[in-house]
């Protein structure tokens, strides 16, 4: 009954809804929906340090973290401080400069990582470990069995050490449904703050998401986070779709950056959310700060000409399908198990699109099995324990400046000479 007038205790009111609340698809509020009260967990300092181009030096992650505590975000994740010394050291800076968002540190599900993040002085610790079989087999080699014990176990000490903690299963949409929700509801029992789902190679559809949010909210009572990555270009979708459905918090980057094609960019996110929940975002805020922080972001990993070219409020870098660094593996982790299948972390083929395949081998996050298979593409002969020792001290230099290809190629081939001199 759009522009009625009603009386309320004798005075004479407008029912006419604002024109920014009407839409032609509006439908009976579904008691489920959380698009107007929802959180955002901002992982540019975490999800999208795992993008291709991005090295953040210190000073960079505190304009960050500060630019977006300011412009509203309740949370800000950060790269796990086991990665290096310095993510470490940043991690403690971050927590210490006593911004308004809640600081977060994103971990394995180890006992060892945990104690590590724990002693960072964070507000919470985001949990994951993979539940598909690919990442089962080809990353932590773990069954559902030994994942639920080590999941209780960490979430327990997170929680007696006074802090936040969320427990998320990478690769959500490839694994058992069976077998994921028994692990859901498992860690709800023993207290978990929120559970994470993770599109973790942008495989989902809206309504996938929908389904198995929805189906999640009646087996849990604690808060449900998502993670949607964008290879298909359903990010922004996925995560409304998932608010509707009644997820509680959705992470973002700015401009989308992570692994491959990225996550739900922060202001494509606000664009959506603005049609449908103006007042709320309006509330919660400072959308006139958004350029700003995006063209921090763009200027610190040089996507800056790009940009220029597409200038829009909904980021433009991840929407081009697939991106320049689509078939890009950064982390650690992924590293490990790209090179053991690709399907693990890749939804669409390099080869389908006359593209190649890259994993990086020449960041603070790379791990040894990054730089095993760069040290046998070299042509050369090392053991586990001398990778190992090696990657040491790439992580240690690529903690100070961006590193070429080249610079690590130089560490590895004088490291190996050492070995050759230690020999004869
Ligand atoms: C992914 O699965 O893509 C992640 O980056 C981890 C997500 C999470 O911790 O929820």
């Amino acid at each position: 009954m759009c522009g009625d007038r009603t009386t309320v205790n004798g005075t004479a009111v407008s029912t006419e809804k604002p024109l920014h609340k009407r839409t032609p698809y509006e439908s009976v509020g579904d008691f489920l929906s959380n698009t107007s009260n929802f959180k955002i967990i901002e992982s540019t300092l975490r999800e999208g340090e795992q993008f291709a181009n991005a090295f953040f030096d210190t000073e960079t992650k505190i304009k960050i973290a500060t630019a977006l505590s300011d412009f509203g975000v309740e949370y800000i994740e950060l790269t796990s401080p086991v990665a290096s010394q310095q993510s470490r050291d940043d991690c403690e800076a971050i927590c210490k400069l006593g911004l308004k968002a809640k600081i977060l540190t994103h971990v394995r599900c180890t006992m060892e990582d945990a104690r590590v993040a724990c002693d960072t002085g964070v507000d919470g610790v985001d949990l994951v470990i993979g539940t598909s079989s690919f990442l089962r087999e080809h990353s932590h080699g773990k069954d559902m069995v030994a994942i639920e014990k080590a999941a209780i176990e960490v979430i327990n000490y997170v929680k007696s050490r006074g802090v936040e903690v969320r427990f998320s299963s990478e690769d959500s949409f490839r694994s058992d449904l069976v077998d994921l929700l028994q692990l859901y509801r498992a860690v709800d029992r023993v207290g978990v703050n929120r559970v994470g789902v993770a599109d973790t190679v942008g495989c989902a559809t809206p309504r996938q998401v929908y389904d198995l949010v929805r189906t999640l909210r009646g087996v849990v009572s604690c808060d449900i986070e998502v993670h949607l990555h964008n290879d298909t270009g359903c990010a922004i979708a996925n995560s409304h779709a998932a608010l509707e459905a009644g997820a509680t918090h959705i992470d973002t980057s700015v401009l989308g950056i992570g692994e491959r094609n990225g996550i739900t960019s922060l202001g494509g996110l606000m664009a959506r959310m603005m049609v449908g929940s103006r007042e709320y975002v309006m509330s919660r805020y400072k959308l006139h700060k958004i350029k700003e922080i995006e063209d921090l972001v763009a200027d610190a990993v040089q996507i800056i000409d790009r940009r220029r070219a597409q200038r829009s409020t909904v980021s433009t870098y991840h929407s081009i399908i697939p991106s320049l660094c689509a078939f890009t593996h950064k982390a650690g982790i992924h590293a490990k198990a790209i090179l053991a299948n690709p399907s693990t972390y890749e939804i669409l083929s390099p080869e389908d699109y006359g593209l190649n395949r890259y994993v990086h081998f020449a960041s603070r996050l790379t791990g040894w099995n990054a730089i095993k298979s760069r040290v046998e593409q070299l042509g050369l002969t090392m053991s586990d324990a001398q990778v190992k020792e090696v990657t040491a001290k790439i992580k240690l230099m690529a903690d100070i400046r961006p590193l070429a290809i080249d610079d690590t190629d130089s560490i590895i081939r004088s490291f190996h000479l050492e070995l050759q001199e230690q020999r004869n």
